[in-house]
């Protein structure tokens, strides 16, 4: 079907088509930081045009372009449209219609059959960051999968050694939202790129600079807000530790440490001194093949500069140095004295804001099996005690976004495995379905938009009628709790159901706020300041600089530096950054003009590579083909491929996530995909 959104130039409210169009006001839920207010134009029952709206006033009325475009998702050619089964062979993409019942019931006899005969733990929950609100995830498909006692699914494709360590350090209090970035007078943006993943921060930070703060951009990659700042740092991928560590060390050393802070406000801070004194500023800028007197530069700043704020990203954690590099930067603002004023301290989710306890799952967690999502790949191919029957994907398109593609693949190729995919398109996952489920998208069904960057919740509402014959999550999982005889008195029937019983087991007087169309706040308010409104949710409210359990769960101990894991067949390390074309595979499936591997020009120069030629990217995992871009904006040694693409995005239908391994981080059980360690060859010489 054509889109009705190509070429269409309306502004919200104005009509393309003819006839009368009206505005409604929603809100993004999609997995980004900032969370815009949107104002949908819709005419004859469908969307024309997508925008921001003022709602809310830090996102500031204007969106993404991947988002602007949702509406070709809504209405696109790879829209699922009604329930189907398998007709081919697995992984062949050949599907026959069926109606809902039909669907469904086949789902809870492959559920019966597999609870019978290897326990509850045979069925694994898969999802993911594809629904970020209250009402997609989290809630009825919790109660079905705790009452059922099937698998648990330790959700640790990203964030996880981020989130291990804020909680560790601080029991992830609330951080510096981008309304108070314009207080600092330094700013250094780590691992993070903001014109692509959070596009609301960089008004603020220009703001900051214009007011005369020093921004330095930590980061192997010139990326547009490298360019923009005083200091950049392009470090090698994996050794952010080191850099953080220096700064430790300066600032012990150099007397420059607030002992004060440290003695009212934390404990350990001895052994992180310890653990930071072999890095001098030389060996981290050797490690990390930076300047060192840039690196110097920095410690300096950082030490005499105030308010500082450092921005702590993803980007560095995903790698086996990952929980440790978040560790020591997150640290850096309790040694440094930073915080205690408006603008100082430090910034990363903010997702913990709200004190969510999300009584509306109405079960208890079981102590089944836990598995961790980042071993799809084995736990398909692997597990016996006992194996994998079946899988029910939603909110995730693991095919195209879990590491070791290869063997994911190979395990959704299991003739035996049983899998259903719950999902708004016919992602690379679904190709391997037994059963697919069609989803409403945000513009058809009820969420709440949670920002994770500023602070903010508000409500989406459907906007147009579901397409085709597409469910909420609620419904379905719903349904299936019915029809498995797992509901219970009290339990939500369906969508509106659940929205009424989010509203009322939200905090305080949040839900009350919403349903009245208030823009509602936590108990730590909009913009708190660290240490003046908020402290760390640890048991004393202390900063637990070394906390024990993380000693003894890191494979060398806490603020421990792991060596690259290059090697001379694959000395290359390949990154996989966020693009502003997808949110992670989200919209993917629309044609994309970037799928090009970066590469520095001496790298290029050695291999005797140009722009524009096709290159084979390899290592023992796996292959990708696509065209090369040659460009200075990487640092020598570093590649980068996109992250989200689908398998027909490249030349070869395998993406990035087929050379990376799936060994975890140091803390937190995470992905690694930015170890990926690879060679580059001409395809045409192959
Ligand atoms: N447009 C868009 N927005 C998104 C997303 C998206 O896919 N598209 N995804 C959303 C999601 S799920 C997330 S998690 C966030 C991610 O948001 P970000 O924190 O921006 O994460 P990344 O894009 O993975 O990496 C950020 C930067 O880190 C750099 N980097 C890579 N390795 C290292 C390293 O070892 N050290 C350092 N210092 N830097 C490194 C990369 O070059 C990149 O510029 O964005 C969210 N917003
Ligand atoms: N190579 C590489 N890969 C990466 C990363 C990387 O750095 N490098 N980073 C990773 C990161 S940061 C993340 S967060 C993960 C994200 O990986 P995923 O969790 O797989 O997220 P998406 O790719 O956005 O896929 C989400 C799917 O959920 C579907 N969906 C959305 N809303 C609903 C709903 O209401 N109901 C149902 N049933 N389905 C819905 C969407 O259509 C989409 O197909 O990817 C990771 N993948
Ligand atoms: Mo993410």
């Amino acid at each position: 079907m054509a889109s009705p959104l190509k070429g269409a130039r309306a502004k919200p409210g104005e009509p393309v088509l003819g006839g009368p169009a009206s505005v409604v006001e929603t809100a993004c839920p999609l997995d980004c930081p900032d969370a815009c207010s949107l104002a949908v134009t819709v005419q004859h029952g469908k969307i024309v045009a997508l925008d921001g709206s003022r709602g809310n006033p830090v996102t500031e009325g204007f969106i993404c372009a991947k988002v602007r475009r949702f509406g070709e998702r809504v209405y696109g050619p790879d829209r699922l449209l009604y329930p189907a089964v398998r007709k081919g062979r697995k992984g062949e993409g050949r599907f026959t219609r069926a109606s809902w019942d039909e669907a469904l019931a086949l789902i809870v006899s492959r559920f019966e059959q597999a609870k019978a005969r290897h326990g509850g733990a045979s069925i694994l929950p898969y999802s993911y960051g594809g629904s970020n609100g209250l009402l997609t995830q989290d809630n009825l498909d919790a109660t079905l999968w705790r009452r059922l006692g099937t698998s648990r699914l330790a959700r640790t494709l990203c964030a996880a050694p981020t989130g291990a360590a804020n909680q560790a350090l601080y029991g992830k209090m609330p951080s510096v939202t981008y309304q108070d970035y314009p207080e600092a007078k330094l700013i250094v943006v780590w691992g993070f790129n903001p014109s692509v993943s959070g596009i609301h921060m960089v008004p603020y930070l220009r703001e900051a600079q214009k007011r005369g703060a020093t921004l330095i951009v930590i980061d192997p990659r010139t990326t547009a807000i490298a360019r923009a700042a005083d200091i950049h740092l392009a470090v090698k991928p994996g050794t952010d530790i080191a850099v953080a560590l220096a700064i430790h060390r300066y600032l012990f050393a150099g007397g420059r440490a607030d002992e004060g802070f440290l003695q009212a406000h934390t404990h350990g801070a001895d052994r992180l001194r310890e653990r930071a004194e072999p890095w001098t500023i030389e060996r981290a800028a050797e490690v990390a093949q930076v300047d060192a007197a840039a690196l110097e530069q920095v410690a300096r700043l950082y030490a005499e500069r105030s308010p500082a704020l450092i921005r702590c990203g993803w980007g560095l954690e995903r790698n086996r140095n990952g929980g440790n590099a978040a560790m020591a930067i997150l640290a850096l603002p309790a040694v440094g004295g930073k915080f205690g004023v408006r603008g100082g301290g430090f910034a990363m989710s903010n997702s913990a804001s709200w004190n969510l306890t999300r009584p509306w799952i109405g079960a208890d967690e079981p102590a089944s099996r836990v598995v961790n999502m980042t071993h799809l790949g084995r736990a398909l191919t692997e597990y016996d005690d006992p194996p994998v029957d079946v899988l029910f994907v939603y909110n995730c398109n693991p095919a195209a976004t879990v590491p070791d593609q290869t063997r994911v693949l190979r395990g959704l190729a299991r003739e035996d495995l049983f899998t259903v995919v719950f999902d708004q398109v016919m992602t690379d996952t679904a190709q391997y379905a037994d059963v697919i489920l069609p989803a409403t998208t945000f513009l058809e069904g009820y969420d709440f938009a949670k920002a994770y960057g500023p602070i903010s919740m508000q409500l989406a509402r459907p906007v147009v009628d579901p397409i085709g014959e597409a469910r909420p999550n609620a419904d379905v999982f719903g349904e299936l709790c019915a029809r498995l005889g797992l509901r219970r008195e009290g339990d939500p029937e369906g969508e509106l159901d659940l929205l009424v019983q989010v509203l009322d087991g939200l905090p305080g007087t949040i839900g009350g706020d919403l349903s009245a169309g208030r823009r509602p706040l936590p108990a730590c308010g909009a913009a708190p300041v660290q240490f003046v409104d908020v402290f760390p949710n640890t048991p004393d409210r202390k900063i637990d600089l070394f906390p024990a359990a993380l000693e003894a769960s890191a494979p060398m101990g806490l603020y421990r530096f792991q060596p690259d894991p290059a090697t001379d067949r694959y000395p290359l390390a390949l990154i996989s950054p966020s693009s502003d074309r997808t949110i992670s595979s989200t919209l993917g499936e629309l044609p994309r003009v970037d799928v090009k591997l970066t590469m520095h020009p001496d790298d290029a120069r050695v291999r005797g590579l140009e722009e524009g030629d096709p290159v084979r990217i390899f290592n023992d995992l796996g292959e990708v083909h696509c065209p090369l871009t040659v460009a200075a904006s990487i640092r020598q040694g570093t590649v980068s491929l996109p992250k989200g693409l689908w398998r027909r995005s490249t030349l070869n239908n395998s993406t990035g996530t087929a050379l990376a391994p799936d060994t975890l981080t140091d803390l937190g059980g995470g992905a690694c995909f930015n170890d990926a360690r690879v060679q580059v060859a001409s395809l045409a010489r192959a």
